[in-house]
């Protein structure tokens, strides 16, 4: 059975654990910290980072390449869409989202959640420069891209859905809100992937982990 190393509220493990869940594929989880790593952690994923896949003796880090593993591991059912454009198109968005979108909305979460778990104090000066700079400049992308209350490709769930939803989890369990009289197609894609049942179970989860 795979094992996914990692912590379950990191948008980048969120992802993988999406991906097996859509396929239906059984895995254990296995809860790694940032800054806490279990010893030969290096073995797995060789730059410390989570997430990280182990399958028999096979190891593999890096959201992407193991949701791409995962995708040819386990075909059915596929979350890349069919044409070759909207494949590239899809690879893009998960670039996209893995970067500038994390970047911009996990500040409220690593301030006001991932900050005090490490004894910090919450930089409320550091939310407000991304609420002014990064995370508008990442949302206004993405209100381009976005159709509204529908899949981003060939009308069913794909990767591109999968891995911009997630780092929205991040920012409103930081407390983000998001505008949605400012990025009206945005907060419906967002509000209509997370309405999946598979998206709802995984919250419900992470909610659990959260104490509410
Ligand atoms: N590109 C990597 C990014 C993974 C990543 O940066 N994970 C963070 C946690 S959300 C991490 O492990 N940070 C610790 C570090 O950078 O040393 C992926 O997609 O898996």
């Amino acid at each position: 059975m795979p094992k996914v190393y990692g912590a379950i509220l990191s948008p980048y493990v969120r992802k993988v654990l999406l991906v097996l869940e859509a396929k239906g594929v059984a895995y254990e989880n296995e809860q790694v910290f940032p800054g806490a790593l279990p010893e030969g952690y290096t073995d797995v994923s060789p730059l410390g980072k989570i997430p990280a896949l182990s399958d028999g003796d096979f190891n593999l880090s890096d959201s992407t390449v193991i949701n791409e593993y995962l995708e040819e591991r386990y075909p059915e059912p596929s979350l890349m869409p069919t044409s070759v454009e909207a494949r590239a198109e899809a690879r893009w968005l998960e670039e996209f989202a893995d970067t500038a979108l994390v970047e911009a909305l996990l500040v409220p979460f690593f301030q006001r959640v991932v900050a005090p778990m490490r004894g910090l104090e919450t930089n409320e000066e550091a939310i407000a420069k991304a609420e002014a700079g990064s995370i508008p400049k990442a949302l206004d992308y993405v209100e381009t891209v976005v159709n509204g209350a529908e899949f981003l490709a060939d009308g069913k769930l794909s990767i591109a859905d999968i891995a911009m939803v997630s780092p929205f989890i991040n920012a409103e369990i930081g407390g983000y809100k998001l505008d949605a009289s400012r990025w009206p197609k945005t907060a419906a894609y967002v509000a209509f992937v997370r309405s999946q049942e598979v998206v709802q179970k995984r919250e419900a989860e992470e909610k659990a982990l959260l104490g509410g």
